[in-house]
């Protein structure tokens, strides 16, 4: 057996190596991979033999009770693919909801090196020090290749994650963007259920990943280095207009001076762009994860953002416009998914594909044959 310390919360108790927490595979089998061989019959997500089933109503007290074996474990159901475990999910989430809310969502992204999993450290560690409870989260819809790089991460937020008050939850397992975005707010939804008031999750800036997470926080933490001169190399302006601060870490030694000029840079650049956020004026800061100048402030900003905007409204406006964006974005996701998977759709696309390509079929002229594919002859031009 592992020491106990040593284990990730959401690892089983009868788990074994396959857990370890610096597993860097992608783990295959996991609650993802069980469900073709359970789908038929609903059972917890872990696979253990030796575990009762839980109940709706045992997920739902427990979480409100703060027990983090039953959080841990409503999360993998959250996560889990199987049709079987998403009725039991959504009945959980439906209980739990009128105690979701209550919480500040920070999102953080940064390239890969930036000093995230640092500065998590560092920040996470003051926060929960303060008595504040926190919940790590991490995005990672690009591959499964990567997802066991919080686990790796443990290393680096060693002295967070053996806090008592807080939990770190590695990214759920691929698939499409639009599943781990749901499984990542729902996360979110029962974190804030268990009392955790403040959420970071965590996206390592490589592309779409940034979009998705400012889709489902409040506030939008971009952690940038200094570079080679040019300080906007790496970072897509793109990404710097969806942030409510770009923090410039690593502001220590030799780099302290370049880190101040790089924030001097970003705050003129910073007045052409629009904010991020009604009302607020998104400012450059620079910090020390690792000595850990700069880290107090940084959180004043937060704070500060949460008051105003609380006041101002836009706040609650932005969750309402994020949770209607997101239903309609899952809308779509199923719509396409049935359109793709049509046995008429699918038997039409390849002469279709093909016709469109040789220039005999107009573009337009193939869209109506696939939707008449999908819907029949009673399809209208739409
Ligand atoms: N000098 C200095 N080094 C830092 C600071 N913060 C992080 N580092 C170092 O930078 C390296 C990368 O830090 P991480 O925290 O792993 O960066 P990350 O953004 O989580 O990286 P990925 O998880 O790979 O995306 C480590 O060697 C850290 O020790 C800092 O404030 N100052
Ligand atoms: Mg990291």
């Amino acid at each position: 057996m592992t020491d106990e310390k040593q284990r990730p919360e959401w690892v089983p108790p009868d788990g074994g190596a396959e857990y370890t927490t610096n597993v860097m595979k992608g783990v295959t089998g996991g609650h993802d991979g069980m469900l073709a061989q359970n789908a038929a019959q609903p059972s917890p997500p872990n696979q253990s033999p030796r575990r009762r089933q839980l109940t709706v109503d045992d997920y739902v007290q427990g979480v409100l009770a703060r027990d983090r074996t039953i959080l841990a474990r409503t999360i993998t159901l959250i996560e889990s693919n199987a049709p079987a475990h998403a009725a039991l999910a959504q009945e959980v989430l439906r209980q739990l909801l009128p105690h979701t809310g209550e919480s500040i969502r920070v999102g953080i992204t940064g390239v890969p090196g930036a000093g995230k999993s640092t500065f998590i450290e560092a920040l996470g560690t003051m926060l929960c020090e303060q008595g504040h409870r926190l919940a790590v989260l991490a995005v990672d819809p690009s591959s499964s290749i990567t997802r066991g790089s919080i686990l790796g991460d443990k290393t680096r937020m060693e002295q967070l994650s053996r806090h008592p008050n807080a939990f770190i939850r590695p990214s759920p397992s691929g698939g499409t963007l639009g599943g781990v975005t749901r499984k990542s707010r729902e996360t979110i939804l029962v974190c804030e259920a268990a009392g955790f008031d403040i959420l970071f999750v965590e996206t390592v800036g490589v592309g779409q990943s940034e979009i998705t997470v400012r889709s489902m926080v409040d506030f939008f933490l971009l952690l940038m280095i200094t570079g080679g001169g040019d300080e906007l190399q790496g970072i897509k302006k793109g990404v710097i207009e969806l942030a409510d601060a770009l923090v410039i870490n690593k502001a220590d030694g030799d780099n302290k001076i370049k880190a101040q000029a790089a924030r001097a840079e970003y705050n003129r650049a910073l007045h052409y762009l629009a904010p991020a956020t009604e009302g607020w004026g998104t400012r450059a800061y620079t910090c020390s994860a690792l000595i850990g100048e700069g880290i107090a402030e940084v959180w004043e900003v937060i704070e500060e953002f949460r008051q105003q905007t609380a006041v101002s409204g836009v706040l609650a406006e932005r969750r309402r416009q994020q949770t209607l964006d997101w239903v309609f974005a899952m809308v779509e996701e199923h719509l396409k998914a049935r359109f793709f998977q049509h046995p008429g759709v699918q038997a039409t696309l390849p002469q279709v594909k093909q016709a469109v390509i040789e220039e005999m079929l107009p573009a337009t002229s193939a869209v109506r044959d696939l939707l008449r594919a999908f819907e029949g002859e009673g399809y209208q031009n739409g």
